[in-house]
């Protein structure tokens, strides 16, 4: 039987470069190989303050994006997550498995909460959630960045928890990494990750920015006061950065853009890349344009969040069942 590969993003702001390489990429690249259900988390973009208008045109967004990056819906189940009530059914129930000490311990929580008011209960339990949104369809592979590994490593000891407690009820899901890509870093920072929420729009590259808009940001992306280009993460962690991503949209192997810009210095390297990033998403923006246009994707979500539907209710009426919840007979 072929694994069953879950993931889902947030429609918490334009979707990067970093979303792409380290994630939308990979669904695509397991897709004849795989039961893949791929999710727009809009319950997971709640969890911080989100204008509604725009939500709902962000989740059309990333939805388009899906199609647009080569998901097929005839291979792929499509949906929004809050389409399908069984995620918050579940969520609640893994929220009673995690405990406060293992959720405060997320470096992303953390990260997120850093210095700031009001946040919400929502985003210190996000991950129990997520858990709910990958366990709920018998999980064997999760495609996604290294910053969800922490994320994904509770998820399965959640799971080996409840299927202690309870009896036999989840498949362990396993973490599916890039080589390369994992992690990509700001374009102004390169000790942090690329975010789609970072105040900075200068810091990341957004999947429909305008070729001009692509150019000038990698053309202010910080490097270091050398010239020469060489992969030396410790060293050189931005320029290592840039080849990293020329590497992964031109299909070249990080030695092969080293040997090309010897002795050339930081500017052409920059030049090149920006070449490289604009003709790699050029095609995938026309596709997006003609998509969300259409229409199209509205359907796409409807029959997506019917097939998810139907493989999350077995999960949770077993759930329920080992969990001695409802007034159904046993
Ligand atoms: N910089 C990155 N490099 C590689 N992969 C990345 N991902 C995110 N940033 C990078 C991967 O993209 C997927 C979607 O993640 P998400 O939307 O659920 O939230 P996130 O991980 O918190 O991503 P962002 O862009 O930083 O969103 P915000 O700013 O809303 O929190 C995941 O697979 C993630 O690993």
């Amino acid at each position: 039987m072929q694994p069953v590969v879950f993931s889902g993003i947030q429609p918490s702001g334009q979707i990067t470069l970093g979303n792409y390489l380290g994630a939308l990429k990979q669904f695509v690249s397991v897709q004849g190989d795989a039961t893949g259900y791929y999710c727009v988390v809009d319950m997971h973009a709640i969890t911080v303050a989100q204008e509604p208008k725009q939500l709902r045109e962000r989740i059309f967004d990333l939805a388009s994006l899906y199609l647009a990056v080569g998901l097929d819906p005839n291979q792929s189940t499509l949906f929004v997550q809050s389409d399908v009530k069984e995620h918050a059914e579940l969520g609640w129930i893994m929220q009673c498995v995690a405990y406060m000490g293992e959720l405060s311990r997320m470096t992303q929580f953390k990260e997120k909460t850093e210095g700031k008011d009001g946040v919400s209960a929502g985003l210190f339990t996000y991950p129990a959630l997520m858990a709910a949104d990958i366990l709920l369809y018998q999980t064997n592979l999760v495609p996604v960045g290294d910053d969800q590994r922490q994320h994904l490593e509770l998820t399965r000891d959640l799971a080996l928890r409840f299927n202690t407690r309870f009896g036999e009820t989840f498949t362990v899901p396993e973490v599916l990494l890039m080589k390369e890509g994992a992690r990509i870093m700001s374009l102004d920072d390169p000790m942090k990750k690329m975010s789609k929420s970072n105040p900075n729009p200068a810091s990341r590259i957004e999947m429909l920015d305008t070729p001009d808009e692509i150019r000038k940001k990698i053309s202010r992306a910080v490097t270091d006061s050398g010239r020469e280009v060489r992969y030396d993460p410790e060293q050189k962690a931005a320029v290592a950065n840039l080849l990293v991503i020329y590497s992964a949209v031109s299909g070249q192997t990080i030695e092969e853009v080293i040997k090309q810009y010897e002795g050339r210095g930081y500017g052409d390297f920059k030049k090149g890349l920006a070449e490289a990033v604009v003709s790699h998403l050029e095609p995938i923006q026309q596709r997006f344009h003609e998509i969300r246009s259409s229409g199209h994707v509205i359907d796409v979500l409807h029959d997506g969040a019917t097939r998810a539907r139907e493989a999350a209710q077995k999960t949770i009426d077993k759930v329920k069942r080992n969990v001695g919840l409802g007034a159904n007979r046993a």
